[in-house]
């Protein structure tokens, strides 16, 4: 074909710009928009953690695109079967988490003395965030709308019901995220948008319990705790600063510490434990006060399996659950093991309960009253 072929002249053009010239626009408008998110970042950032993001970005990417591949199960041998056998001889209860297992997010449910399993989910959906109810006889969880969403995505998810033994699962309510249960375990308190709402579990009925004001930044999605007092709201705001905010008086304390998340009560409001994206593995499970003060490291596992998160006491307050990775960070997709360690001890007699390679993720402990 000629150049001064009319085809070719009709191939080359687009939008009346030559086929080169629209490149270098392009080329330049992508490098505007890094520059513009690198400035972003760093306005709100360290270099150390925009260099971590940016690190992560190939799996946070992948996070967004879809499900991660299935891991396998390795069951445990030798010391880390005794271990886990040695929990059980200390507390009779149930674990419950989420995992890819089989090859999609269900619900699992471990009897600590037996070690007996349960699958408590089994659909096309993502399902995650299982909270025991306060008598542990129910349990909350979050259900992805479409088949897969990324952890990330904090308005596709649903709330729903079930019986601690997988059964009568039901809707309670729609587009909510990270739900707990109120102290008396009449209601549930989510996230939702710019909203902290509750839900009456037997009638179904919402009221809004915290309505974002103009003065805050952004909630950061999902991470809210209402104290058992129901007027303690933990949160954090974009930029990862975290504050306990007295719903009645109006006031904000800040949640000490460096890109702070995940804020979870102890039983009573003993106290409030949160990650801080500092220490040995990049994070690690901190304790405060429940108006903030007196911040101190509660657990950073000594060893690989250091990269903590998903935090949570146990119903009695004696015990704390997580999850730990030796590598990788995305909360879906990353080689999360499960961790239990009584309060007190020392870091090390924390007992590892999964042995999957596969994402592992959000526990909870139960622990039946004596
Ligand atoms: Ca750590
Ligand atoms: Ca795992």
């Amino acid at each position: 074909m000629a150049d001064d072929d009319p085809r070719w002249k009709e191939r080359s053009e687009t939008n009346g710009k030559p086929l080169h010239q629209r490149g270098w626009l392009i080329a330049a408008s992508g490098l505007a928009m890094f520059a513009l998110v690198l400035v972003v970042m760093l306005r709100m950032q360290s270099i150390e953690k925009v260099v971590e993001n940016i690190g992560n970005l190939p799996e946070r990417v992948a996070a967004r695109m879809g499900p991660a591949g299935q891991g396998e199960v390795l069951p445990p041998a030798g010391p880390q079967l005794q271990a886990i056998r040695g929990l059980g001889e200390r507390l009779s209860g149930h674990i419950i988490w989420s995992s890819n297992r089989d090859g999609n997010h269900e619900i699992y449910s471990i009897n600590v003395a037996t070690l007996e399993k349960q699958r408590l989910t089994d659909n096309p959906h993502v399902d995650f965030f299982a909270r025991f109810s306060p008598h542990g006889r129910r349990i909350v969880f979050l259900r992805s709308r479409p088949e897969y969403v990324s952890v990330r995505e904090a308005l596709d998810w649903d709330v729903w019901l079930m019986n601690a033994d997988g059964s009568n699962q039901r809707r309670l309510a729609e587009r909510g995220f990270y739900p707990r249960w109120s102290a008396d375990g009449n209601a549930v308190i989510f996230g939702r948008g710019q909203h902290v709402v509750r839900v009456d579990v037997a009638s179904g009925q919402e009221s809004i319990v915290f309505d974002n004001p103009a003065d805050a930044a952004q909630i950061r999605f999902g991470d809210v705790a209402l104290g058992a007092d129901g007027n303690r709201l933990a949160l954090v705001l974009e930029g990862g600063n975290g504050v306990i905010r007295d719903l009645e008086a109006g006031v904000t304390a800040p949640l000490r510490g460096e890109y702070v998340c995940q804020p979870t009560w102890a039983p009573h409001d003993a106290f409030i434990a949160y990650i801080e994206a500092v220490g040995h593995g990049g994070t690690r499970v901190m304790r405060a006060r429940p108006d903030g003060s007196m911040p101190e490291v509660l657990m950073d596992l000594p060893g690989e399996n250091s990269h903590e998160y998903f935090p949570q006491l146990s119903n009695n307050g004696e015990w704390l659950i997580w999850g730990a990775a030796s590598e990788g960070h995305e909360h879906d997709r990353a080689d999360y093991e499960i961790f239990v360690w009584k309060l007190g001890e020392p870091w090390e007699s924390a007992v590892r309960v999964t042995y999957y390679t596969g994402n592992d993720m959000w526990p909870d402990l139960f622990i039946e009253p004596r």
